[in-house]
């Protein structure tokens, strides 16, 4: 019998960190969560879920998944831009929640089911000094990570994107009523990191995979030298090192180097893929499953990724909430050309709030077997942590010059 969605609510809550949760509900009573966090953007997110989505999505067939997703998508006109997306992919991690409640099956099944047996996956390891990330990076093998993302101050800077200098946790999204704004300088990082990664090669040994965010800050010519640089150190990649929005310039940088790059965070169609995957520029895909479009979407850049080998690493921040993650866990398990899943981690109130069956053991992660994706939000704890304005920093070269973060 066909069922039909007869609510669709937006949750705004901050338990550590904000996040925008999407609740759907259908007439035979079963609930569906999607993510729908953008972070330093939340709001414009949960206006248009609140104002524009939900209304239209009450009646229709919760199973038409795919249906449903090129309603929201073709059907809109405006198409594109992480607003849009975002809440598509919040719509669409709700669905698939929903259709494994229906069946009993968690999403991962209904994928196709396991290719492997879990996922690998990475954290993060700072230290503003090299002594202090070789030590963070020894704690976090500690914790049975084989995949570690490293990120170090640099001397003459006071703020680095990643890295706190004094030791403590790394959160960019800053709470407050406007970004902090930070001095950066290419020139300095590019100076300092390659031996400083090469230290940590070196303290490390050869097996552990080591992994370097350059968060969007180089020209085409600085990241051939810094990738050129860190051929030594063999990463498992070099994350963002242009705004990729200029595709073609990265050609000059592959051309350049072997080092693996890992693109695309900030991309949310397999459009703005299309490029960097069929040039073979990238070698990793960095999309969320909750910026791009949902698990649906998220398939289908993985399939023409597939095509040119290049793999699937879903971006998992503290941002990309419990739910997301979840998705990604699922369609990391049942996907061949998947190869690490990044595992921020949260503070433990989101994890009192986003009730989750997937695990972290030993450096990987596991969906579970509940049905569906297998994430109960806690409504009555939520409501008590309301929504904190909290916004990514800004960045200003030495001149003040804005500069990309
Ligand atoms: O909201 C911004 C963060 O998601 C981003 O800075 C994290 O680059 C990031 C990463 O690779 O985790
Ligand atoms: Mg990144």
């Amino acid at each position: 019998m066909t069922d039909r969605i007869v609510s669709a609510e937006v949750l705004v809550t901050s338990p550590g960190r904000n996040f925008v949760a999407l609740k759907i509900t259908t007439a035979g009573g079963v609930t569906g969560w999607g993510d729908a966090t953008l972070n330093g953007r939340e709001l414009a997110v949960a206006s248009y879920l609140r104002d524009h989505v939900c209304p239209i999505l009450v009646g229709r067939d919760p199973a038409r998944i795919e249906d449903t997703w090129q309603y929201l998508y073709r059907g809109v006109y405006w198409r594109r831009g992480p607003v849009t997306m975002a809440a598509i992919g919040a719509v669409d991690l709700a669905l698939w929640d929903i259709k494994g409640k229906v069946t009993g099956q968690p999403v991962y099944q209904l994928l196709g089911g396991a290719v492997r047996e879990r996922i690998l996956s990475y954290t993060h390891a700072t230290g503003w000094d090299v002594p202090a990330l070789l030590d963070a990076v020894d704690a976090t093998r500690e914790r049975g990570f084989q995949a570690i993302r490293v990120q170090t101050g640099v001397p003459g800077l006071e703020s680095v994107y990643g890295v706190t200098p004094d030791g403590g946790t790394y959160e960019p999204a800053g709470r407050g009523t406007g970004p902090v704004e930070e001095v950066w300088d290419t020139d300095a990082y590019l100076r300092h990191v390659p031996g400083a990664l090469a230290e940590v090669r070196a303290h490390a040994g050869p097996e552990l995979a080591l992994l370097h965010d350059a968060h969007h800050r180089l020209t085409p010519n600085q990241a051939a030298r810094l990738g050129k640089a860190l051929e030594p150190v063999d990463l498992f990649w070099l994350e963002d090192v242009t705004p990729a929005e200029n595709q073609d310039v990265l050609r000059r940088v592959r051309a350049a180097t072997t080092t693996p790059l890992a693109i695309g965070e900030v991309f949310t169609t397999i459009w703005e893929f299309q490029q960097l995957i069929t040039e073979q520029l990238i070698d990793f895909v960095r999309a969320a499953v909750s910026h791009a479009g949902g698990i649906t979407h998220l398939r289908r850049i993985a399939a023409l990724a597939e095509v040119w080998q290049v793999r699937l690493a879903p971006h998992g921040p503290s941002d990309v909430s419990p739910v997301a993650l979840a998705g990604a866990t699922h369609l990391g398990l049942a996907t061949p050309n998947f190869a690490i899943q990044e595992y921020m981690g949260y503070p433990d109130l989101t994890h009192e709030v986003f009730r989750h069956a997937w695990t972290y053991a030993d450096g990987h992660l596991h969906p579970g077997d509940a049905p569906g994706l297998g994430v109960d939000v806690d409504e009555a704890l939520a409501a008590r942590f309301p929504y904190e304005p909290a916004y990514l920093p800004v960045a200003r070269r030495r001149d003040g010059t804005l500069t990309d973060w």
